[in-house]
């Protein structure tokens, strides 16, 4: 799919890249833009894509939610605006595969929600996250409260809520907030390798790792040990079970189905 504002590439059998591509405006996400999103997200999961790259065209991954549209908004249109994004999040949150976010440069505000609703970040050397929505009068509305205090713990979380300061990829690496810093320009690139890298294991067996590690955010340990157990279980009811265990008897890689 390829919108003015947004481009769906399929880039091998089960990954696509999604790119926000509004690069006159840092990729700023407006009311058009979120919607391109939300169509685009809709979209890979009805043509089974299985590991999703998100990126930026141009110098920014996503500099945030859109100020000067918003800065008019009434209260019914800002309303309108939040479900639209909360969608688009959702959408990305709840994805069955694997999301991972490429940061090419400023992730700001809604932007750094947009890496965080993924589940893998990469970032570019030179890449500028932050949450400076207190800095409007405002505070981070796409799940940035919420999010950033399970990525880097309550203290740090509310210190870079409240201070609304900018922090480069080697911070957020030390953080916890993003995965790796890779040298400028290769963003992209890293995130295709996880993706090929992913995308080589078993199908089932990612989706249902995916789940369980996000139930360990919504469940105590003990009920979260019952639910791993029984994703555990599911996995001896696909093929793909027998043959990676059965490639690895007979001394071969496997040939998963996804069944
Ligand atoms: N919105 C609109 N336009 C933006 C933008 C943004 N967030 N960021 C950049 N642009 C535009 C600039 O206005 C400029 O447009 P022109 O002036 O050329 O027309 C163009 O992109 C290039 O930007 P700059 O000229 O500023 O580029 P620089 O390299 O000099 O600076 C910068 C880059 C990223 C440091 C700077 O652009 C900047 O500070 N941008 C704003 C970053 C920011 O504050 N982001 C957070 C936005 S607030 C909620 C839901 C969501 C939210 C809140 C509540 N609810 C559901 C309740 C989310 C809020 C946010 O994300």
């Amino acid at each position: 799919m390829s919108d003015d504002l947004v481009l769906l590439e399929r880039v091998s059998p089960s990954t696509a890249v999604l790119t926000v591509q509004r690069p006159e405006a840092l990729n700023a996400l407006n009311l058009d833009v979120l919607s391109a999103l939300g169509g685009a997200l809709l979209e890979v999961r009805r043509d089974d894509i299985r590991q999703l790259v998100v990126t930026g065209a141009g110098k920014a991954f996503v500099a945030g939610a859109d100020i000067k549209a918003m800065r008019d908004l009434d209260r019914e249109q800002a309303t309108e605006f939040a479900r639209r994004g909360q969608r688009v999040m959702h959408l990305l949150s709840t994805f069955p595969g694997v999301s991972i976010a490429a940061v090419n440069g400023y992730a700001l505000g809604g932007g750094m929600e947009l890496a965080m609703a993924c589940d893998l970040i990469v970032a570019d050397e030179r890449a500028k996250f932050g949450q400076p929505e207190v800095k409007l009068g405002v505070i981070p509305g796409f799940g940035g409260t919420q999010r950033l205090s399970r990525l880097v713990g309550a203290m740090r979380a509310r210190e870079l809520i409240f201070t609304g300061r900018t922090f480069g990829a080697e911070e957020a690496v030390r953080l916890g907030l993003v995965l790796e810093s890779v040298p400028a320009g290769t963003a992209l690139e890293r995130g295709r390798e996880l993706a090929a890298t992913i995308e080589a294991q078993g199908p089932m067996a990612i989706r249902w790792a995916k789940r369980a590690c996000q139930l360990a955010d919504e469940l105590n340990i003990e009920v979260g040990l019952q639910e791993e157990a029984k994703f555990f279980g599911r996995c001896f009811d696909t093929t793909d079970q027998t043959e990676g265990m059965t490639a690895f008897v007979e001394k071969r890689a496997a040939q998963f189905t996804g069944a």
